[in-house]
């Protein structure tokens, strides 16, 4: 069993996971309204992941003992002004993320909830990763500024994430 105080940063967490996918979900609308097709893409299968890792959290709250708490989700930003800046904001999204995740570890440790503790080492360990390959991306962004050519090749780049998962 956790404590009080673990099931509520755990639900918060959940509301914060389907948040993520629902603001990835709206990232991809405005990317696809503006034609980057392949980002569009690249990013819907961000928001599926975001709520394949809420469900990790629904299922280990049931799996404890504990008690699921569905929160309200909060309206995502619909707009943005290039898609640069959609995926500089998803860097942004993803480093407070870690920074949610690592806190609630750092109540794990200090609680000596180890089931916790390890339940959440995939999740660290997964930021390390979304926060790299974000950043990956951004650094394109920056070193192709203008150029239509080099965004037409990066949209075709990142249109292909779905089907290497898909092989
Ligand atoms: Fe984008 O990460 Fe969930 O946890």
């Amino acid at each position: 069993m956790i404590s009080e105080k673990m099931q509520k940063a755990l639900n918060d967490q959940l509301n914060k996971e389907l948040f993520s996918s629902y603001l990835y979900l709206s990232m991809a609308a405005y990317l696809e309204d503006i034609n980057q097709t392949g980002m569009a893409s690249w990013m819907r299968l961000q928001a599926d992941e975001e709520h394949e890792h809420a469900m990790k959290f629904f299922d280990f709250i049931l799996r404890v003992d504990s008690k699921v708490e569905l929160q309200q989700i909060d309206k995502p930003q619909i707009e943005w002004n290039s898609p640069e800046e959609v995926f500089k904001a998803s860097l942004a999204h993803e480093q407070y993320i870690s920074k949610s995740i690592f806190e609630i570890v750092d109540l794990a440790t200090q609680e000596k909830d180890h089931a916790t503790r390890t339940f959440l080492n995939w999740f660290v360990d997964e930021q390390v990763e979304e926060e790299a390959s974000v950043k990956d991306i951004v650094q394109k962004f920056e070193m192709i500024g203008e150029s239509k050519g080099a965004m037409y090749m990066l949209d075709r780049e990142l249109g292909k994430r779905g089907a290497q998962a898909a092989h």
